[in-house]
């Protein structure tokens, strides 16, 4: 394989025995499938440190050419929360009131999801995940991006799983459209809204909805 000049030893891995790593694949699934969508949150303050090290964690994500496409805005400011719930809630009532299909709308029933936000304003922490279509050198001129999407997306996977391994609970949120976003937090052109992720502490006795996953036979083919 062509080698750059500036490699190094890949001296963080670590490797197990195979009933270790039988143990360890066991025991993230089982802690990860704990992990459920919420949407009724508390507005118990969470420590700052914590969001920190979830998002430096989401910035270690595989992406194309390591280019980093993504830029997040985490707000707990009151008064930008309530904008962005005020304008979430506008594009909602929309969606809910006749821009969505009739299709749509049945696939959402399980969820008993409507144009209602208030997480956005009770939650202490919105991150607003933009992707960067692509960069700009300090001169301005623009650097091409490559597998955006795919390298936002995988980020996004790994602040979830973050958020979930703190203690804490989150919500994909996806208000559509969502350029209203670039304006309320006054982000550069090159940026569009990806997801925001809610997060905090569920409130009190909050409910999820019953839903199940696909199992492995269903999830996953292994041509062997
Ligand atoms: N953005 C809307 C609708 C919505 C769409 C999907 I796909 C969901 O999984 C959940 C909701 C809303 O936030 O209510």
């Amino acid at each position: 394989m062509a080698q750059a000049k500036n490699f190094i030893p890949l001296e963080q891995y670590r490797s197990y025995s195979e009933e270790a790593m039988k143990e360890r694949a066991e025991e993230f699934y089982a802690d990860i499938k704990r992990r459920r969508t919420v949407r009724d949150f508390s507005d118990k303050p969470v420590p700052k440190e914590v969001i920190e090290n979830c998002l430096l964690a989401a910035g270690t994500a595989p992406n194309g050419a390591n280019l980093q496409p993504w830029h997040f805005v985490v707000v707990s400011n009151p008064d930008i929360k309530r904008q962005i719930r005020e304008a979430a809630e506008k594009e909602e009532q929309t969606f809910y009131g006749g821009r969505a299909p009739d299709d749509w709308l049945e696939a959402l029933a399980p969820l008993g999801t409507d144009a209602n936000k208030p997480f956005l304003e009770t939650a202490p922490y919105l991150i607003v995940i933009f992707a960067q279509n692509y960069g700009l050198t300090p001169d301005g001129d623009k650097i091409k991006h490559y597998y955006v999407s795919e390298s936002v997306g995988i980020a996004t996977g790994m602040l979830v799983t973050a958020v979930h391994h703190a203690g804490l609970v989150s919500l994909t949120h996806t208000p559509s459209p969502m350029n209203f976003l670039s304006k309320v937090l006054n982000r550069p052109d090159n940026e569009r809204a990806f997801l925001i992720l809610v997060v905090g502490y569920p409130a009190d006795e909050v409910s999820v909805p019953d839903i199940t996953k696909k199992s492995l036979s269903e999830l996953a083919t292994f041509v062997e």
